[in-house]
């Protein structure tokens, strides 16, 4: 009874079922009638008619109730459009109107965190230059939070900043000094600066240890203060491993209750929040299309189908506006490959697997027909994908993409051939051998050259070379970090349902550790690798600041979803709890 859902049952529903009732009429309605303003409605909000997940999916439109949501005009959207025009001008002159270094820091560091940045990466460029050339360092003055941030920042936009910077808050003997924990401020920014330490910084691995210890302390007294929130959220995961798009959603709320809140920012930044959230919404909404009309959730009941967790990924490896191309990808790209992964995994057997392997790799239609039919539809949606992609990137750029594509999708399934053969033998791989292989099965290296080939304009053959041959660089070693992510998350279930032992199971294996010990022990590998991620992302490489930082983007993205080691992207059920989704599919009321 979707035109009477109060606030309670609204509570209980699966974040499927909220989505669909905050894009259906019934909504709006209650908005209305409860005779408060709607929250923004544009167009796209308007209209919606997104399937969404797959077997619990509805349309929208099957309430009965969508033309009268369709037969809005775009005025109101088109004054949403305005106004952040004005607001986006308003911010651009604040930014050149603030002198202080600290507060230009802080005002960087809040656009940031507001999903804003995009919009000015002129201007923050210049600002961070200003403040990396600047010789006076006065206005840091021994202040723990002004030389946590500056030195975050700096790191983070490629500037040379060197430990050393925090010796003058350590002791004689080199240890950080104990009175700093009382500046909860302080403790918190420099936490989030050890972040983007490179391997073998002692300073900054005690600066990690330090601000973990405390800060751990601090989040038990479970006070409601903003910043006790912000201790705790940054406990659970630190800014620099966090999604833009989500971080930007939670952030607005709790800089909305700052005393120092700027109406300006925040207005921006909900109307421009709401604004992308509703081109996302016009594109799930086509792409949900796309994907019912492929067809595979009813062919291949056994497979998981899962496009807007999928979505969720493109939007993690490019959330701006105008990447939409790409973002499109990268969604239909992990739809389909969650699908043909449950085929390697858990319906084929070794010789089907053998045979489809082998026919991607001759990449002919006349050795379809020696596949099993289910395995028919797998072939061709590989196929019709690509082919698709290919005909757009040649009728848009002149560029061939077809081999490119293709020896992508060989390379990822001869990589699940190996894991295939491991299991069907009994064979245990050791966690090295493992590892070498689970960079290339947990998809990193294909959405790399999708991802790549969709959104680089021109295409530089060097650029894609690099992303095919996967040197030991700083993606190379981001997709280990993704890898034992995904294991974090997947690999209880994976196990009990019967599957090749992941990371987790070889080391406890290989140490006979415990489960608890090994997680642990891979949670601490995954912060290493991103120390050396850190290091290598100033070496010497012919990918582009862009290409990189939309991998690191989709490493980033699995950190998020499978926090706490749970499984969003495979398991529907548990999204509710755990990724309130419709926070971004629900506008941000003004
Ligand atoms: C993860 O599932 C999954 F669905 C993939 C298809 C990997 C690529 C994309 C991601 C991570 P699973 P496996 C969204 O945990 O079998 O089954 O490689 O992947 O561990
Ligand atoms: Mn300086
Ligand atoms: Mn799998
Ligand atoms: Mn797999
Ligand atoms: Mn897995």
């Amino acid at each position: 009874d979707l035109l009477h859902v109060d606030e309670e049952s609204h509570k209980n529903f699966s974040w499927n079922m909220r989505i669909r009732v905050a894009l259906g009429a019934s909504r709006a309605l209650q908005y209305l009638h409860d005779g408060y303003e709607p929250p923004i409605l544009n167009r796209n909000f308007k209209s919606a008619n997104i399937l969404l997940d797959e077997k619990l999916a509805v349309h929208v439109s099957d309430c009965g109730l969508s033309p009268l949501l369709s037969s809005g005009s775009t005025s109101e959207e088109e004054v949403y459009t305005k106004r952040a025009e004005l607001l986006k001008e308003k911010v651009r002159d604040m930014i050149g109107n603030v002198s202080e270094p600290l507060d230009q820091l802080e005002l960087i560091d809040t656009l940031q965190r507001l999903g804003l940045a995009y919009h000015f990466e002129t201007e923050i460029k210049k600002t961070l230059q200003n403040v990396y050339n600047s010789s006076d360092d006065r206005w840091k003055n021994e202040n723990l939070h002004a030389t946590s941030l500056e030195f975050r920042l700096l790191r983070q936009h490629g500037y040379d900043v060197p430990q050393e910077v925090f010796t003058s808050f350590e002791d004689k003997v080199g240890n950080f000094m104990e009175s700093l924990s009382d500046d909860v401020k302080g403790m918190l920014s420099l936490y989030e600066a050890s972040y983007y330490g490179f391997e073998g910084e002692s300073i900054m691995e005690e600066a990690w240890q330090f601000t973990t210890k405390h800060l751990k302390n601090l989040e038990n007294l479970d006070s409601e203060s903003n910043l006790a929130m912000e201790v705790k959220h940054a406990i659970e995961l630190p800014l620099h491993w966090r999604d833009s798009r989500l971080e930007a959603r939670w952030f607005i709320d709790v800089y909305e209750r700052k005393q120092d809140v700027n109406h300006i920012l925040l207005e921006f930044a909900k109307l421009d929040f709401n604004i992308v959230q509703g081109f996302y919404q016009q594109e799930l909404k086509e792409l949900s299309r796309w994907w019912e009309s492929y067809g595979l959730e009813k062919k291949l009941s056994f497979a998981r189908s899962r496009l807007v967790a999928s979505f969720l990924w493109g939007m993690g490896v490019v959330f701006e506006p105008r990447f939409k191309y790409c973002r499109g990808i990268v969604t239909k790209l992990i739809a389909v490959i969650t699908v043909i992964d449950d085929v390697y995994d858990v319906y084929g057997t070794l010789p089907e697997l053998e045979l489809f392997t082998d026919a991607v790799d001759r990449w002919d239609i006349k050795t379809m027909n020696q596949l099993p039919d289910y395995m028919k539809i797998c072939f061709l949606a590989i196929f019709n994908f690509v082919n698709e992609m290919t005909y757009e990137i040649l009728k848009e750029k002149d560029f061939d993409v077809g081999m490119n594509l293709k020896n992508s999708w060989v390379r990822l399934l001869q990589a699940y051939m190996v894991e295939a053969k491991w299991f069907h033998s009994g064979q245990k791989p050791t966690l090295e051998e493992y590892m070498k292989n689970a960079r290339t099965t947990i998809a990193g290296p294909i959405v790399a050259v999708h991802s790549y080939l969709a959104a680089a304009n021109p295409v530089i053959e060097k650029e894609l070379e690099c992303l095919e041959t996967n040197p030991a660089d700083v993606i190379y070693w981001s997709f280990k970090v993704f890898r034992l992510q995904d294991d974090l998350g997947t690999s209880s279930d994976e196990i009990k349902r019967g599957d090749v032992p992941k990371a987790i199971q070889c080391y406890m294996l290989e140490t006979e550790a415990s489960e608890e010990v090994s997680r642990e022990q891979i949670n601490k590998m995954s912060r290493q690798l991103w120390k050396r991620v850190n290091v290598y992302r100033r070496a010497e490489t012919p990918l582009s600041e862009t290409t990189i930082e939309m991998m690191l983007n989709l490493v980033r993205m699995s950190h998020c979803i499978y926090l706490r080691g749970v499984d969003r992207h495979g398991i529907r059920e548990l999204e509710s709890k755990d990724l309130p989704l419709s926070l971004l599919f629900e506008p941000i009321p003004l």
